[in-house]
């Protein structure tokens, strides 16, 4: 198919395609910006190689994934909140060949790794080189690491394809306009942002790009500059509804409301003040939504995740498990062929989670089969808690769980069995040493045993139930 960017600037290029509080460029112009940070990567990277970006929302960023992809380098999009090792982990993982990073993310503890700052890149010397002829629907173009049911996080391959279906599934939905201006504050490493600069491309969109999420930024955003649409996690949604400012500006079409679920009440007085919120349902695997609530549909159906969008099908697994199919769908989490012959079967994506649709064909999302926490749209997988701190001398079991928060939805506490007395703050300085912030333990409860089935297997649910009782 056509190379999406020189299409666009072929289609619109006088068009704005980005803002950012200090500056606004058109399509042509983001072109030419593109073109001058192909040119100094050029002798670092060729077609194929696994380059990893580790960047906050900007410019450099966003013109430097561009660029990656019209060189046709597999995209290696990196949380910046996670701790060195676990960084190391998905960089040799993911096979990445060459690192670039935002100079203030860099981190000291990576080694054995090619790796550029962006101010070293832009004192490279600059090599002409050309833009991909074309776009291999098929072909990986960016591989983003997910936290799943069980194991490491994984790497999940994005085709072009992918994004594609999934800008249109989204626009065959919400419909498109002229003067459409959708606000980037989720983070480019996570389909939640990255979807928005791929729809930009097709569409011919304007994209501003914030910095980082900053509740008074945004709503001044929304309030004040011409923007049309904006993607949040619950958190955010919920942050900026405490700013108890209800009227926005009159172009504004949507809140997409997606990465986790939402408390019914935030939803409730969303609809009282007159906000418009397209509540969703997608992940990383799914190139992001692939089930949304429609303008019509947002008020009658409050709670539900809405319908499969046009490409996709959807059923359950006989437990519930709901299981999708369609162009949106990755091919597949990097180098894991046993867990992709699990995963994907006969063409159908099993997602983890358990839902049900009402008697309309409307998706309620009822809970994970596994034991994964969200925290602020970002997903934490206990197991990989409990594993990093069993290596510590004085913790002799662990048992990780999600404990509901108003802040971050859920927050992840542990049930710790001790073989020696350890400190609350050590055992906080450990978890931050390997792990991102947000995975380590808000609690420590410390437990002698833990409820056990007859076999000796931990009771989790128990356990969360008696937490429950302490609450109260
Ligand atoms: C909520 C965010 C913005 C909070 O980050 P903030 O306020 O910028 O934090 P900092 O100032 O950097 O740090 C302050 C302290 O807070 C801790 N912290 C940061 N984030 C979290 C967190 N998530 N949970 C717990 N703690 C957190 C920091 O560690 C720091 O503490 P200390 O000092 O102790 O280190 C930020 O978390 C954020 O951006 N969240 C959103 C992430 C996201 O986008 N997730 C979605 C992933 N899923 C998908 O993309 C699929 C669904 C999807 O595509 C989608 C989702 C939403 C909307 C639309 C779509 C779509 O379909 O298009
Ligand atoms: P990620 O792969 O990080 O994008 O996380 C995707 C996960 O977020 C899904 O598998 C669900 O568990 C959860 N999720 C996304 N949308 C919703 C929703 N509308 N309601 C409940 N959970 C959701
Ligand atoms: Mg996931
Ligand atoms: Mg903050």
């Amino acid at each position: 198919m056509e190379n999406w960017l020189k299409k666009r600037i072929a289609l619109s290029p006088t068009k704005l395609a980005v803002v950012t509080p200090e500056t606004k460029l058109t399509f042509r112009e983001l072109g030419d910006l593109v073109s001058k940070q192909m040119g100094l990567l050029a002798k670092l990277v060729k077609k194929g190689t696994h380059v990893g970006v580790l960047t906050n929302n900007n410019l450099t960023g966003y013109s430097l994934i561009l660029a990656l992809q019209q060189l046709g380098c597999v995209i290696v999009l990196l949380n910046k909140r996670l701790a060195a090792p676990e960084l190391q982990y998905q960089l040799a993982d993911a096979e990445v060949e060459l690192l670039i990073y935002e100079d203030d993310l860099a981190l000291v503890d990576l080694t054995g790794l090619e790796m550029v700052s962006f101010s070293e890149l832009a004192n490279q010397t600059s090599e002409a080189c050309q833009g991909l002829a074309e776009f291999k629907p098929d072909e990986v173009t960016t591989i983003m690491y997910t936290s799943g049911t069980s194991g490491r996080p994984k790497g999940v391959c994005q085709t072009y394809n992918n994004h594609l279906y999934s800008a249109l599934g989204s626009a065959l939905n919400l419909g498109l306009t002229t003067e459409d201006n959708w606000l980037c504050v989720a983070p480019l490493f996570h389909i939640s942002g990255l979807s928005i600069m791929m729809r930009s491309l097709i569409y011919g969109m304007t994209v501003t790009l914030l910095p980082k999420f900053d509740a008074d930024e945004v709503m001044r955003y929304l309030v004040a500059a011409d923007i049309t649409a904006i993607s949040v996690v619950p958190t955010m949604l919920k942050q900026l509804l405490a700013l108890g400012q209800s009227s926005l500006n009159p172009a504004f079409r949507f809140f997409l409301l997606g990465g986790g679920p939402i408390d019914k009440p935030s939803l409730e007085k969303c609809q009282a003040q007159g906000w418009p919120v397209i509540q969703s349902y997608g992940m990383t695997e799914t190139a992001s939504q692939v089930v949304a609530l429609s303008f019509n549909d947002a008020a009658n159906h409050l709670g539900s995740a809405g319908k499969p969008h046009f490409f996709i099908q959807l059923k359950f697994a006989s437990d519930g498990e709901i299981m999708l199919k369609g162009p949106n769908i990755s091919p597949g989490y990097y180098h894991q062929a046993l867990k992709n012959q699990r995963t994907f079967v006969d063409g159908w994506f099993k997602t983890g989670d358990i839902g049900s649709l009402d008697q309309d064909g409307y998706l309620y999302v009822k809970g994970r089969k596994g034991d994964m926490i969200i925290s602020g749209g970002e997903n934490i997988f206990p197991r990989e808690i409990e594993d990093c701190y069993l290596k510590l001398a004085a913790v002799a079991e662990i048992v990780v769980a999600a404990k509901e928060d108003a802040k971050w939805g859920q927050v992840p506490v542990a049930f710790i069995k001790l073989k020696e007395d350890i400190s609350r703050e050590k055992l906080v300085t450990y978890g931050r040493k390997f792990l991102a912030h947000y995975k380590v333990p808000k609690e420590f409860y410390l437990v002698t045993d833990y409820p056990r089935t007859a076999s000796g297997k931990i009771q989790r649910y128990k356990l969360l139930a008696q937490l429950a009782k302490l609450q109260k």
